[in-house]
């Protein structure tokens, strides 16, 4: 059986897995550099074929990139993500597995560039909209004030129930939408149905007896069914390029969370691969 984060080559990739082990900004814990091969390692323990959705893998063209080697200043790693995703086939969803949530950075300004309304769906307990976080302007606690700021009316955060006063100010402000539940008001979700949409899954958005194994986790959060329900409820959206960040293989004695971090990599490529034509 095919495993669906195994490599192999093939002619048109319909989805391309890229690793990218980076957490030289990591604040608390580091460890997420270690994440690509072991949700890599983890995929091998679940089939290939979702029976909620009835689609299997095995039916898709998924090529596995490997991991990007990825300089240590935030700058230069995220013009090295933005180059390997200018790089990838034309016409296929990429899959990047972080690594820290900074990595986002670079896939969303290389596909803004390709898709100028492109819309980013950001599943994180975090906030992540200080402007400045130990003096630095660019790390995985600024980073999304800095794609705010890029992409303004462009950022929905769900599942948030962690920050400063400052931070939920600045969401306020520069959101589209911002909340702590895993709810879309219709008219937000009529508005993201019609723009090219960057879907990023903090694995910390779920609750830590859930997915223990992360750099910063934070009480109150989803269960994986929720989550896992609710991706699958998108189906209708154009999802152009995703990612699952922040898993640290370190904090996650069990493996679980990497099994978690596979299992939803599996239901978001079966959710969002026939959408790519829209
Ligand atoms: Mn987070």
């Amino acid at each position: 059986m095919q495993r669906f984060l195994a490599s192999k080559e093939v002619s048109h990739p319909q989805v391309a897995i890229i690793g990218l082990p980076y957490d030289a900004t990591a604040t608390f814990r580091r460890g997420a550099r270690f994440a690509p091969a072991a949700i890599r390692w983890a995929s091998w323990s679940i089939e290939s074929y979702s029976p909620v959705l009835n689609r299997d893998l095995e039916n898709l063209c998924l090529q596995d990139f490997g991991d990007v080697e990825l300089p240590d200043p935030p700058e230069e790693m995220i013009e090295s993500v933005m180059q390997t995703m200018h790089a990838l086939p034309e016409g296929c969803l990429p899959l990047l597995l972080g690594g820290e949530h900074t990595i986002t950075l670079g896939a969303v300004r290389a596909l803004a560039r390709r898709y100028p309304r492109l819309a980013v769906l950001n599943l994180d307990a975090h906030l992540d909209m200080r402007d400045r976080y130990e003096g630095k302007s660019l790390s995985h606690a600024t980073v999304m004030r800095r794609l705010a700021e890029e992409l303004p009316g462009s950022l929905v955060q769900l599942g948030v129930r962690s920050g400063v006063p400052e931070e939920f100010e600045a969401a306020r402000r520069l959101c589209l939408w911002s909340s702590p539940y895993l709810f879309l008001p219709p008219s937000i979700y009529e508005m993201l149905r019609e723009r090219p949409i960057y879907l990023t899954v903090d694995i910390d958005v779920l609750d830590p007896a859930y997915a223990p194994g992360t750099g910063n986790p934070e009480p109150e959060g989803l269960s994986a069914h929720e989550l896992l329900r609710f991706l699958r409820h998108l189906q209708s959206l154009h999802v152009v390029g995703m990612d699952v960040v922040e898993v640290s293989p370190p904090y996650d004695p069990s493996g679980m969370t990497a099994v978690l971090a596979a299992k939803i990599a599996r239901e978001a490529i079966l959710c969002f691969v026939p959408h790519l034509s829209c």
